[in-house]
């Protein structure tokens, strides 16, 4: 990739909003990423292969298990600061947030949330450090967006539970150490099992072929007659909740993250407008094109300051899933469309991996899909204003 040059859009100074420590936690990160993954991004995208030499900067800088509390490892941040580091990530690559995501808010959130002391203690601190990376496995084969009629099962044995079943679409699946696994019991309730690497009849083959999120592993779960530890099962919560309550906290930072991709699209949309001259002028200076760039500005700005209040609501415990489900929603749809428009200002040379915006657009299509899909959200905002649900 050419050089990083990016220059965040502040357009409303919200940063005045921002704390101290906000500020800190954001530009650490948003110099980690310029310097440790603009430049080796573009090519494991394009040979769709995770980055692993970045895991370590990625625990360096908060990512793993932000507001996780110190005593287990973790930065023991706030939510706004959390938001701040998967904006920045994502600024440089949604699957690189997706990692972030997946560890911080689908692994470490239900071991912290739903496990028992010693599971803490066991897992987090490895967890943060990066020393044991995890994967979170819900969706099935014939269950996606609803994962309440999942297959997967666990049978009681006495002595271990008898883990069988498959998961699909999983990312860090191929390489994770453990994976948090949602399976019913013999009453049909969903339990939250952890499953370790090397168990024997778990394997976890690679996903080919994906035009989306290419520096990202994704994979499937196969779990034939997996003996789980009872030590292994979450203790604290059950039900379809316990799953739906970790989405609620990576589905917030996606709609931190999605900023992100947005800006990094809108910065290098603006700078070559400037730069290019068609018909003897930049086309900066043409109408159609202006319209492009001015209309990118008042979006991405009022998914900033959507998010920022959501990050306050979240920070006092006050966030509801719906309003995390419309954030969501709205900042993905606002950033898939913004790195649409964007590679066409780019015209020819946007199809190209010299610039970000191609791989943003193509990522964009996985982040408004997995973690509620779009239409989902809709519904989720549907359900909450109306009192009736449309889903069934
Ligand atoms: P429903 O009857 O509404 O609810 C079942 C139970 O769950 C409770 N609940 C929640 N609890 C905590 N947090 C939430 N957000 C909750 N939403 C619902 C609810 O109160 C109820 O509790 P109880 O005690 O009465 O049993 O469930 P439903 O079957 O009608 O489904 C609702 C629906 C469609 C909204 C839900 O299934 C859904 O969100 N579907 C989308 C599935 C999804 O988002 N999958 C994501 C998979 S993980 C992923 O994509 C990771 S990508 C990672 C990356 O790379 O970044
Ligand atoms: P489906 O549920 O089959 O939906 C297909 C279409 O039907 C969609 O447009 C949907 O909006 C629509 N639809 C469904 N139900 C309704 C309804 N009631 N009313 C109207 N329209 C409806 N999952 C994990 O568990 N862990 C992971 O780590 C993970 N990582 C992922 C990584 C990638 C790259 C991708 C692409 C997906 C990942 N997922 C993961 C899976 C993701 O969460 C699911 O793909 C998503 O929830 C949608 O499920 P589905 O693909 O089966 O689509």
């Amino acid at each position: 990739m050419s050089q990083d040059l990016f220059q965040a859009p502040d357009y409303y100074q919200l940063d005045e909003l921002l704390t101290e420590e906000h500020l800190l936690v954001r530009n650490a990160a948003r110099e980690w990423v310029k310097r440790e993954v603009s430049p080796i991004i573009e090519e494991a995208a394009q040979q769709a292969k995770f980055p692993k030499s970045i895991i370590s900067g990625l625990a360096e800088i908060g990512a793993f298990g932000p507001y996780i509390p110190e005593e287990y490892g973790g930065a023991g941040l706030d939510q706004i600061s959390y938001g701040l580091i998967m904006q920045e990530i994502e600024r440089g690559d949604s699957g690189v947030r997706s990692t972030a995501s997946v560890q911080s808010s689908l692994v470490m959130y239900p071991i912290w949330k739903y496990g028992n002391e010693a599971q803490r203690q066991k897992y987090l601190p490895k967890l943060a450090s990066g020393e044991l990376l995890g994967c979170f496995g819900l969706t099935e084969p014939d269950h996606g967006s609803n994962p309440g009629g999942m297959t997967t099962n666990i049978k009681d044995m006495g002595d271990y539970y008898l883990l069988n079943g498959a998961k699909m679409w999983i990312s860090n699946a191929p390489f994770a150490d453990v994976a948090v696994v949602w399976a019913k019991n013999e009453e049909g309730r969903i339990k939250g099992v952890l499953v370790e690497r090397g168990m024997a009849g778990f394997s976890s083959p690679e996903t080919h072929n994906k035009w989306s999120l290419r520096a990202s592993s994704t994979g499937e779960l196969i779990f034939d007659n997996v003996k789980i530890p009872k030590e292994n099962i979450l203790p604290n919560k059950d039900g379809l909740g316990a799953p739906l309550g970790c989405l609620d906290s990576a589905r917030y930072g996606i709609a931190w993250g999605a900023i992100g991709a947005a800006m990094d699209c809108y910065d290098t949309a603006l700078r070559y407008a400037k730069e290019r001259i068609q018909f003897d002028k930049p086309i900066a200076g043409t109408q159609l094109q202006q319209k492009k760039l001015a209309e990118m500005i008042t979006e991405i700005t009022k998914a900033q300051l959507l998010t920022w209040r959501l990050g306050v609501l979240k920070n006092e415990n006050r966030a509801t899933t719906a309003q995390i489900s419309m954030a969501k929603r709205n900042n993905v749809d606002m950033a898939i469309h913004i790195a649409r428009e964007a590679r066409q200002i780019l015209g020819a040379m946007g199809i190209t991996g010299e610039y970000s915006i191609m791989r943003h657009m193509m990522n964009l299509e996985s982040v408004i899909t997995y973690e509620g899909t779009h239409d989902i959200h809709l519904l989720i905002t549907g359900m909450d204003i109306t009192g009736i649900s449309a889903f069934k």
